[in-house]
Formats: C-alpha cells, structure tokens, sequence
C-alpha cells in the first residue's frame, strides 16, 4: 500500500508538472506514507474516514479504485466525485471514504457527525478522522475533540504531525510541544507514534479502535513524520534546510520497512521489485484511463448541485 500510494503521487506530481490537472495544484503525501497505510489497516470495510487536503494516501489506503480517484485528479467525468471534486475533495461514501476537504480542520467537525450517526444507528463502526499539525490550532479541533469525548462517540482522532503548517513549524504557533499532550485535556488518551513506522502506526491504531468498538469513546493518536516535497507545487521550501529534508528522507517510510522485510526474511528483494512493477504498472493504467475519459458535459453543470 505505501509503494501504490508513493507511485500513484509521484505519478500525479509528473501529470501536474506536464499541465493534465487543472485548477488546485495537488498536496502530496509523499514521506507520510505509513501514516494513511497503518492507520487504515486497522479500519473494517464499514468504518469511515475524514481525510485532509493532504488526502490521496488516506482515501487509496481506504480502498478507493486508483482509476477513480486518477480521473477525478484529471476532472474527468469519470471520477469518483464525477470530476467535479479534483485533488482536494476525493469521497467514495460505499468505500466509508467521507471526503478530503480543503478546509483546514474541517474534517473534524464531520467525523464527530459520523460518530453520533454510529451511535445513534446503534452499530459498531468507527470513524477515524486525519487531521495536521496545523489544524490542531483551528476552533474545531477543541470542539470536535471534546464532544467526541463527553459523548463518548467511536471517534479515532489521527493526527499527522508532519511539523509544518504550510511554511509554519509548528513549535512556533502551538503551546504544547505534542499534540498528543492535549488528550488529558479531554480526559482521552493521547499517544505519540513514529509515523515513520507503518507497524507501530498499526498497532497504535489498533488499540484505539478496539476502544472506540467497545463503547468507551475517542483517542488521539500524534504519528510524528515528514511530508518531502513542499506544500503544494508553489513552495520552494525556503523555510527549511535541504540537510534536514536528507535526515528525513533518511528513516523514510519505503526505504526502513524494504529494509526490515528483507533483514527479517520475510521478503526478497527480488520479490519487493516485482511488487513494484506490479504497482507501477496500476499506476499507468489508472492514468491512462484518466487521460482517455470524457470530461464533463459544460451542460451538466448544474446537475448535482442542491441548491
Ligand atoms: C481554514 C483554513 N485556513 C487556512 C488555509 C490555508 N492552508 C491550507 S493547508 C494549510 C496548512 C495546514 O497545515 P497542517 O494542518 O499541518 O497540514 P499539512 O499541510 O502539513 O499536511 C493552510 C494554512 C485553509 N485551507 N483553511
Ligand atoms: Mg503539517
């Protein structure tokens, strides 16, 4: 999952470079991969997730269709939000994917919905909403965070504290120096991850989930980790060193765990390279399609709006 997320970005960074992406530039992911990929892993089909404007690596680990999400990065007619959502506003309701947004904090007022709907349909979903460093700042996550909790709703709060808010490190702009540190503000728990592991961000998440199932409410979880690139395409990265993006890249996602799989014997790296091409070869094919379908109508452009 986290080689399908890091191709299938790498791949929309090169068609916005190459001008198929119109509209948003694309915010990736790439270096938060084992984030979106433990987290998910520990979700049933049936649970939700509330992604970021830094969502493709979230919605694909929560099983959206490649192609889907491609054409929809493409504006295409056949996206999964019909092209009229694009990077920033991938959903697929089915798939529990209960959208990107390109508010900054707003997914987490969605997932508190989310958790009174589970618990007024009396079932045993969760919901798990990702959120950033910077977001832990806005209104909504205090809100959002304690009447999770005072409700006791099955809410997963995952935060991606990859240090900066746009060119901000967050050190500058938050009182605390966790944002795990605020759980006992909520009387939750709050744990601290190495968002570079996808296994301990699993394990974590884990745990959490089987709390939110039991009834016994809400917890953050603060994955420390490092987006690569810059913000969005525009970002020259000035407000940071090359030197600390080389440390970072260092105890990379993809890099640590091929190298676990293999010192462990439970992979050869022949068999991670033919897992590769593997990908690689989805990847191509979902922006094939992308690139060969329609786009929408200019007729339609009202067609889903309700108001
Ligand atoms: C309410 C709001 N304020 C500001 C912005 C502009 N903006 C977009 S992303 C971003 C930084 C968000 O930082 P963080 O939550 O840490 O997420 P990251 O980009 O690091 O993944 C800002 C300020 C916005 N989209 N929405
Ligand atoms: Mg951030």
């Amino acid at each position: 999952m986290m080689l399908r997320i890091r191709h299938f970005e790498e791949k929309v960074h090169q068609l916005y470079l190459t001008d198929k992406l119109f509209g948003m530039s694309p915010h990736l992911s790439i270096g938060q991969e084992a984030v979106s990929t433990g987290a998910c892993k520990a979700l049933r089909k049936d649970d939700y997730i509330v992604s970021t404007h830094r969502g493709h690596g979230h919605c694909l680990a929560k099983s959206a269709d490649m192609k889907l999400m491609m054409a929809e990065i493409l504006g295409k007619e056949t996206g999964c939000c019909k092209g009229r959502g694009g990077t920033m506003h991938i959903a697929d309701v089915k798939k529990g994917i209960l959208g990107a947004n390109g508010i900054v904090g707003g997914g987490l007022p969605i997932a508190s919905g989310a958790g009174i709907s589970i618990k007024y349909r009396g079932t045993d979903q969760v919901c798990l909403s990702f959120f950033g460093d910077g977001a832990s700042n806005q209104g909504t996550f205090h809100e959002s965070i304690n009447l999770c909790a005072a409700f006791k709703l099955p809410v997963i709060f995952v935060c991606e504290n990859n240090i900066y808010g746009l060119s901000t490190p967050i050190n500058r702009t938050s009182a605390t120096p966790n944002v795990a540190d605020r759980a006992r503000g909520y009387n939750i728990p709050g744990v601290i991850v190495d968002g570079m592991d996808p296994m301990t961000v699993y394990g974590e998440t884990a745990k959490a989930v089987q709390r939110a199932r039991e009834g016994d409410g809400p917890s953050i979880i603060e994955a420390k980790t490092y987006r690569f690139l810059g913000h969005g395409a525009s970002d020259n990265r000035s407000y940071r060193t090359r030197e600390e993006e080389e440390e970072w890249r260092r105890k990379g996602p993809i890099v640590r765990f091929k190298r676990r799989l293999i010192e462990e014997g439970i992979m050869r790296e022949e068999e991670i390279e033919a897992m590769e091409r593997a990908v690689r070869k989805d990847v191509e094919e979902a922006a094939e399609y992308a690139l060969e379908s329609p786009e929408p109508n200019p007729k339609d452009v009202e067609k889903y709006l309700y108001v």
